[in-house]
């Protein structure tokens, strides 16, 4: 690269963010990333990437900053004039959208809108260019499968209708403006940076504590809801060759293949030698061990590790999504690198590894972290 380029993330310090600030500054960019306020440290996903701010050609830089606040977002994008945004930030957990949905729209919908007229304001929309993080969820009851950039959209929860503001607004800013801005559609992608409270990490970190014998139950909701899954580290790189093309263009960004919760699960327990069946319909659905090989897995045959819990019902659900890549394989040539079976193995391995640390800290007399939701 000639000249250093700079780039600004919004939500720096979640899944996405940690593994597009590490690619950036693999290709040698100046990184900027907004981490909000906190009262415990937030930045353990970014931490290896820390630079200490008192010694000279710090490439890599946290402000504080949130999506709801316009001020500091223009005086952000003021300081750093970076020539590509991504904003990534968001309040990203559908199911808990519906417990604060003005919060959802705020942050994900009017913050976006914010981001594009500081791009405005300054005068850098010839400059910045825009990556908005879109998602499959906004195909929701969906219309066409597969589902392709010109599937018609049907949100279904307040996550979604927010994301399809934000959708929309980085369209028109497009077309008003000139602005290099665009919409990466992306489906379901996982990894061991992955929130807990996704059901990918759920189960994997479920899996990985009942075979170590820290937990005895993993409680799901909708376990046939299907999914499209891929690596977020593979994902990642696509949203920046969205911002490298001659002309600003929405993508669909997915596998093309499609798997259930249920069947997670299965992949999963398997990864440490545990074979689950299930039994049961609805909300009497349950998940019992009929063979347990090696020794990973504690757990005995018979035993019942997996049940339902309808708090984890959603009052609208999305039953299923499968996309269709065939635009970003052409223009963008995407090939997904990682199979749901790698991605699975990579994330219990992970969780199997955190959770023998949880035992021998339990062994050694003191509280092991036990939090499930
Ligand atoms: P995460 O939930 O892991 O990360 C979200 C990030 O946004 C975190 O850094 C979080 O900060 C930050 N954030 C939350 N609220 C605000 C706010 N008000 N102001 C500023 N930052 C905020 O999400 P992912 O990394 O998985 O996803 C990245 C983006 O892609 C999100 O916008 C998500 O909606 C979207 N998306 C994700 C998909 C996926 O499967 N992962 C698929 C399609 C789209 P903190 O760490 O403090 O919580
Ligand atoms: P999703 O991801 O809603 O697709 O949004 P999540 O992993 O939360 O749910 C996937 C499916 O699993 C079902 N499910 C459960 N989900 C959770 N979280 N917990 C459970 O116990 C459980 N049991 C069953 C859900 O009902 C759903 O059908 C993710 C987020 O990353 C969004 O930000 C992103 O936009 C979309 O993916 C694409």
């Amino acid at each position: 690269m000639s000249q250093k380029k700079v780039a600004l993330i919004t939500g720096v310090t979640g899944q996405d963010g940690a593994y597009l600030a590490e690619l950036l500054l693999s290709k040698g960019y100046e990184v900027h990333g907004i981490k909000r306020r906190s009262s415990l440290f937030n930045t353990d996903r970014v931490d290896h990437l820390y630079q200490d701010p008192h010694v000279d050609n710090q490439r890599f830089k946290l402000h504080y900053g949130d999506l709801t606040d316009a001020t500091n977002l223009i005086r952000i994008v003021q300081e750093t004039q970076p020539d590509e945004i991504y904003n990534l930030g968001a309040m990203s957990h559908v199911a808990v959208s519906f417990e604060q949905p003005e919060y959802a729209a705020d942050a994900d919908g009017i913050g976006t809108l914010r981001l594009l007229e500081a791009i405005r304001i300054l005068g850098l929309q010839k400059k910045t260019r825009f990556y908005q993080a879109s998602t499959s969820e906004l195909y929701g009851l969906v219309q066409e499968i597969p589902q392709k950039e010109t599937t018609p959209f049907y949100p279904r929860s307040p996550y979604a209708v927010a994301k399809m503001y934000a959708y929309w607004i980085t369209v028109n800013y497009r077309e008003a403006y000139g602005m290099y801005a665009c919409n990466g559609i992306l489906f379901n992608h996982e990894s061991p940076l992955r929130g807990e409270t996704f059901v990918t990490r759920k189960i994997t970190r479920a899996i990985a504590r009942i075979a170590l014998g820290l937990q005895d139950c993993l409680y799901l909701g909708n376990m046939s809801a299907l999914r499209d899954w891929g690596h977020a580290k593979d994902y990642v790189e696509m949203q920046w060759m969205m911002l490298q093309q001659d002309h600003p263009e929405d993508f669909v960004i997915a596998t093309g293949v499609q798997y259930s919760v249920r069947q997670f699960v299965e992949f999963a327990a398997a990864e440490l030698g545990i074979e689950v069946a299930f039994e049961g319909e609805g909300a009497n659905e349950i998940g019992r061990v009929t063979k347990v090989t090696g020794d990973k897995a504690k757990c005995k045959v018979g035993e019942v590790i997996v049940k339902v819990d309808p708090r984890y019902f959603r009052p609208t659900e999305v039953e299923t999504l499968l996309g269709d890549p065939t635009k970003a394989k052409e223009k963008l040539g995407w090939v997904p690198k990682t199979t749901l079976k790698e991605l699975v193995a990579e994330m219990v391995q992970s969780d199997y590894t955190a959770a023998k640390r949880d035992s021998l800290v339990k062994l050694a007399g003191f509280q092991a972290y036990d939090y499930n939701e």
